[in-house]
């Protein structure tokens, strides 16, 4: 553990431990986001911990029964009742007096559209737990179907000529339940997302961390871009890292940094398949989304 200074604040920065919680027998494909958030994910969680599982690309990375690459115990569940789950589940341990970590880990898909309804609830009832959402986007595992994660103008395959509609904001909707912890990451930042990890751990009731999962095969780009692609997100602020904590907002430095000087949208769209052809417009509103998302969370951050 040590303490150093940064962006005119001290911040206490945790050793990633060696210890491997995703075995090096996983099925994902070469360059996947999903396998390197969950490998940071389970370092931070550690042993003590429960994953529960809807269909996503994580069920295959998982293995087929009776092998699997993960090194916790993993529950698969239905698409639309794994918040559910993780309310008994949690319930049940800490009534036998366990602290086990119950973690949620679900698709875009599985949260922002077939599972939203029982993440709703689990939030209400304030359930111990911490939800991750790894967002790549799209319906990965059955063939890179649109999902409400998809951004405008993406080509997926049920929007070959690009997506019309922008992506929801899961987070807004997340945030409107209160919860004492909620944050957004990207792999391309393992510190920050191992540290955000063992943050929403140590709050009671339900946290949230939505993770940014590049994709090669769903975004069309090569698989050793997986981190640059994720850097230049977040370099663009297509995607911005942040924190609130008990309701108060604080940006985490890499977007804090961004935000000043945020680089040509161009550059995160272009290594990108999905994005190939995008017309003047899609991308002038895409440039405009942006511009709004830095005024309303900067505004935010300042007690605006
Ligand atoms: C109720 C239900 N509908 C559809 C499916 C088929 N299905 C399995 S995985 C999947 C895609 C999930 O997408 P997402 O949650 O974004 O995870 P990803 O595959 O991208 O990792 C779908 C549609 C299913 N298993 N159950
Ligand atoms: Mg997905």
């Amino acid at each position: 553990m040590s303490l150093s200074f940064l962006d005119g604040r001290w911040i206490l920065k945790m050793d990633i431990p060696s210890e491997e919680y995703l075995l090096k027998c996983s099925s994902s494909c070469a360059g996947c986001s999903d396998s390197l958030t969950l490998r940071y994910v389970l370092k931070a969680a550690g042993p003590d911990t429960v994953l529960i599982v809807p269909a996503c690309c994580t069920s295959v990375i998982q293995g087929m029964y009776p092998q699997t690459a993960f090194n916790v115990p993993v529950y698969n569940i239905a698409f639309g009742a794994a918040a559910a789950c993780a309310s008994g589940m949690s319930n049940a341990l800490r009534a036998l007096g366990r602290k086990t970590s119950v973690i949620v880990y679900a698709g875009d898909g599985g949260t922002l559209d077939i599972g939203i309804q029982a993440l709703s609830g689990a939030f209400e009832r304030g359930t111990d737990f911490l939800y991750i959402c790894y967002d790549n986007e799209a319906y990965g595992n059955t063939g890179m179907q649109r999902s409400g994660a998809t951004p405008l103008g993406a080509r997926t395959t049920t929007t070959p000529s690009g997506k019309m509609d922008v992506k929801k904001d899961i987070d807004a909707i997340v945030a409107a339940h209160s919860p004492p912890y909620m944050a957004t990451a990207c792999p391309a930042y393992p510190r920050d997302l191992f540290q955000k990890v063992r943050k929403a751990l140590m709050f009671r009731g339900p946290s949230f961390l939505h993770v940014l999962a590049p994709c090669p095969p769903g975004w069309r780009f090569s698989p050793e871009k997986s981190v640059e692609l994720g850097k230049l997100a977040v370099k663009s602020c297509m995607w911005v890292l942040y924190e609130r904590e008990h309701g108060k907002l604080s940006l985490s430095s890499p977007s804090r940094t961004a935000m000043k000087k945020p680089i040509p949208l161009e550059e995160y769209l272009a290594p990108q398949g999905r994005f190939e052809g995008i017309n003047a417009e899609t991308l002038e509103a895409l440039k405009q989304n942006i511009a709004e998302s830095i005024k309303r969370l900067t505004a935010e951050e300042a007690g605006g």
